[in-house]
């Protein structure tokens, strides 16, 4: 990504990413690094070549940029070194972008290589369990948060094709919620199946009776009634994108009422298909007119080439955002993060502070 001119850049203030994916964000020029170290072939090797074959060059499914991870993940997986380096480089990436809260999702069973794929010749035989996973991004983010200064918590993602796995995350977010783990989340293709399976659903009930916070990724593609699911049977506190919800009125009202938290992806819903590609008719518009709980997210932004700043000037430009909302939704934001109450509560003061606004509620 090229370095902004502060005049560039739409809201330079101190802002809060809550979702954003730690495998689609990784740096194009640490996976040619990666890949030559381990003597990995790719087909390109500059990072021009490298971006171009990665991203996604226009509008599709969800099904179609979820494949796009095929191109570079078995370069990072099953690496102690690069995963350490990965969650670094990531906390280095979001300082930079004015981000001084973020909760980095992964699944550890695709950053592992002891993975058993329900594919035979996908199944690969390694030492890194997803366990280890968890204790090197741990690391890599400890130490990112100290050099950078921008705190980094993370949330283990269930993976909706791979119900077997869903037991193990919700074991590793108890283990680890003192050293960095902050939540739960369900990802993956939510168009080839609505329903959350058996193997969800116990690992969410588990979540819920340990405290374990919980996210899901609902209503991107899938209809109203994956959001309805994930709120009312996952017990999700926040909902990963929930664009969708608006087609069921009754629910979206409900939810507003509750002020239940909306991680809004702009860029990312125009290329997975998720929303229209005019902007100017998004479903967040409806959302921000309904002074709604969300916040504005990259999701994936090696895949589509973006920073946090593309998606606030797009939220600008096309969505009528002002500075005002700029600072209500991150306001928001840091009210709806899982931290501790005294961490979250010291997060919202700071963001009062810097945005030179008096104590209120933001929603
Ligand atoms: N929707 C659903 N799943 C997503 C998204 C999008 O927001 N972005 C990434 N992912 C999946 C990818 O398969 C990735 O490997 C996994 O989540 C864990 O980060
Ligand atoms: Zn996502």
């Amino acid at each position: 990504m090229a370095q902004l001119s502060p005049d560039e850049i739409v809201f330079n203030k101190p802002k809060v990413e809550l979702h954003v994916h730690l495998d689609g964000a990784f740096r194009v020029q640490t996976i040619l690094d990666v890949a030559k170290r381990r003597g990995i072939l790719l087909p390109a090797d500059t990072v021009e070549e490298m971006t171009n074959r990665i991203i996604v060059h226009k509008p599709g499914s969800l099904t179609a940029f979820l494949g796009r991870f095929g191109e570079y993940m078995h370069v990072i997986a099953g690496d102690r070194e690069a995963i350490r380096r990965v969650a670094y480089e990531f906390v280095e990436d979001k300082a930079r972008e004015g981000v001084v809260y973020v909760e980095v999702r992964y699944s550890p069973h695709f950053l592992a290589n002891t993975q058993v794929d329900p594919i035979p010749w996908n199944q690969t035989e390694g030492d890194l369990s997803p366990e280890e996973v968890v204790r090197l991004v741990n690391q890599g983010l400890r130490e990112g948060e100290r050099e950078f200064k921008t705190k980094a918590r993370s949330i283990l993602c269930c993976m909706r094709h791979m119900p077997s796995w869903s037991m193990d995350v919700v074991e590793l977010c108890k283990k680890y919620r003192d050293d960095g783990v902050v939540a739960i989340d369900l990802a993956g293709d939510e168009s080839l199946n609505c329903e959350a399976y058996p193997g969800h659903k116990n690992a969410y009930e588990e979540a819920e009776r340990s405290g374990i916070h919980r996210t899901v990724h609902a209503g991107e593609v899938g209809p109203p009634s994956v959001v309805q699911e994930a709120v009312e049977v996952l017990k999700a506190e926040r909902v990963g994108h929930g664009y969708r919800t608006l087609e069921d009125q009754s629910l979206y009202k409900r939810l507003l009422h509750q002020k239940m938290h909306f991680e809004m992806c702009p860029i990312s819903s125009k290329f997975t298909g998720a929303c229209s590609s005019d902007f100017t008719k998004h479903p967040i518009i409806t959302f921000r007119e309904d002074k709604a709980n969300f916040s504005l997210n990259t999701d994936d932004p090696l895949i589509f080439n973006t920073s946090l700043h593309d998606d606030y000037r797009t939220a600008m430009q096309y969505m009528g955002f002002t500075e005002q909302e700029f600072q209500r939704l991150n306001i928001c934001a840091a009210q709806s993060c899982f931290l501790p109450m005294e961490e979250k509560k010291e997060l919202v003061q700071s963001l009062y502070k810097a945005y030179g606004m008096i104590q209120s509620t933001a929603f």
